[in-house]
């Protein structure tokens, strides 16, 4: 078994970056500059959207963290999200997910310049995307894109299962591997709740992406040896010897699935940190496309 380790491989990727970084600087041009939107104190929003400013650092980018309160009104946040599409010195910037109740998510992203929109959620980057056009992929399938390419792991031909079909993971994931590319071509399965006969279905997989939201869903009866398994997953669970006072555990039963694996991604270490290399990625993208 082959851990695939997400750590290392957003080092590498930034490490790039920042090299990328550095000519810009040395023909006098302006580096890229992200922006992030956080609205409310979510725990976990809060130390993805931290981790996301220190990478902006670590590679040279500039970056704006804009903290906005739980009870901000959705008009009042579009306003902001208009200053962000008209400042001309933000590259790029994101709205961090999930949002308060109250506000639409859909109607908050849609308000999003598609130019800018480094997470590619705005419909107009995954209708790109769908159509094989250049356009922001969304960070988490892309990392996970990524992550398959530096691993060298063929897909062509693969049968690919994809377990949920979340509008940012599942259903961008399952275009992703069907399309003609050199780390796509799969023959892809998109699995969700409704679907009938699971199990038969992730035994014939050669790739699994679990991407549910389901704390250990996938256990080793359902897979069969040699499989490739990207784990998606990332709750926080009550764990009273942490110091955090939480573990995170994945959407995949680790310890037994990772005994039949011939790849697979350790949680956390994986997939989280190739989201936030990918929207560096983008970012720097972003000024190369304007
Ligand atoms: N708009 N909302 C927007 N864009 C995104 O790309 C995200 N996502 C998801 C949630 N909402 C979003 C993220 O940033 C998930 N996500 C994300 C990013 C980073 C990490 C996990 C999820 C991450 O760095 N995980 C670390 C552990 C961090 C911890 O200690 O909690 C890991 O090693 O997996």
């Amino acid at each position: 078994m082959v851990l695939l380790d997400g750590k290392k491989t957003s080092q590498e990727i930034k490490e790039e970056l920042k090299i990328k970084v550095n000519q810009l600087l040395a023909e006098g041009k302006k580096v890229p500059h992200l922006a992030a939107v956080l609205v409310g104190d979510n725990g976990a929003s809060i130390t993805y959207v931290n981790a996301k400013v220190k990478a902006c650092e670590y590679v040279g980018f500039d970056s704006t963290l804009i903290k906005l309160p739980a009870d901000i009104s959705e008009d009042d946040l579009i306003k902001k999200i208009d200053q962000l599409n008209n400042n001309d010195d933000i590259d790029g910037y994101i709205v961090q997910l999930p949002l308060p109740e109250h506000i639409d998510e859909l109607k908050v992203t849609m308000a999003i310049s598609p130019s800018k929109d480094v997470d590619g959620f705005h419909p107009e980057n995954l209708g790109k995307m769908v159509l094989n056009l250049p356009c922001f992929l969304p960070a988490t399938p892309y990392g996970i894109v990524q992550l398959l390419e530096r691993y060298k792991i063929e897909t062509s031909g693969k049968h690919c299962v994809v377990l949920g079909r979340s509008h940012i993971v599942g259903s961008p994931m399952s275009i992703l591997m069907a399309r003609k590319h050199p780390y796509g071509n799969c023959t892809v399965t998109l699995t969700h709740s409704r679907t009938k006969n699971l199990k038969e279905i992730t035994k014939s997989a050669d790739i699994i992406i679990a991407a549910l939201g389901k704390t250990e869903f996938l256990t080793a009866d359902m897979v069969k040896e040699g499989v490739v398994v990207i784990d998606v997953g990332i709750t926080r669970v009550k764990d009273e010897t942490k110091k955090s006072g939480f573990k995170l555990l994945g959407d995949v039963k680790f310890d037994e699935v990772s005994q039949k694996a011939s790849y697979i991604t350790p949680v956390p270490g994986g997939v989280g940190p190739m989201t936030i290399a990918s929207l560096m990625v983008n970012t720097f993208k972003a000024v190369e496309m304007k």
